[in-house]
């Protein structure tokens, strides 16, 4: 599998609990290269369009109150490497916490769905689009070479 790239982004509620660098370290330790990450209290336009596949069901207007509020921002970021939009799920877990691995991130972390702390593309097409969504202006995602980089990917 050749590298690849995927959206991941720590929603309110994680960065509220002070969940951010738990995440990120199990990204960063996996093997994967941050390559964008910024904190931002996304516009509802921008909320509508990143779960607009979601439109119809009955909890979209909830779920986009929750993270355009800005109780707390959204820590959203860009992962690179091997398999990472289909590691990134598995490491994320089940959208329901209850039916979440305990290892995965969700498993570990949390116990609702409406509350569950991260997002994860849920394929390369879902990535390609909500990596230009949050991180469309140039220069955003930066392109860079980790020293031990050949050690990982080899
Ligand atoms: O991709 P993932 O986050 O695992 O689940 P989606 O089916 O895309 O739903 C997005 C988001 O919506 C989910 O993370 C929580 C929320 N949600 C909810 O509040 N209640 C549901 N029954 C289903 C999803
Ligand atoms: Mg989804």
């Amino acid at each position: 599998t050749a590298s690849e790239r995927t959206f991941i982004a720590v929603k309110p509620d994680g960065v509220q609990r002070g969940l951010v660098g738990k995440i990120v370290s199990r990204f960063e330790e996996r093997g994967y290269k941050l390559v964008a990450i910024k904190a931002v209290v996304p516009s509802r336009a921008l909320a509508e369009e990143h779960y607009a596949d979601l439109r119809a069901r009955p909890f979209f207007r909830g779920l986009v109150e929750y993270m355009t509020n800005g109780k707390a921002p959204v820590v959203a970021m860009v992962w690179e490497g091997k398999d990472v939009v289909r590691q990134g799920r598995a490491m994320i877990g089940a959208t329901n916490p209850l039916e979440s691995s305990p290892g995965s991130i969700r498993g570990q972390y949390c116990v609702s769905v409406g509350r569950n702390i991260i997002h994860g593309s849920d394929s390369f097409e879902s990535a390609t689009k909500e990596i230009q969504l949050w991180f469309g202006k140039p220069g955003e995602v930066i392109d860079w070479e980790p020293a031990n980089w050949v050690w990982t990917m080899a």
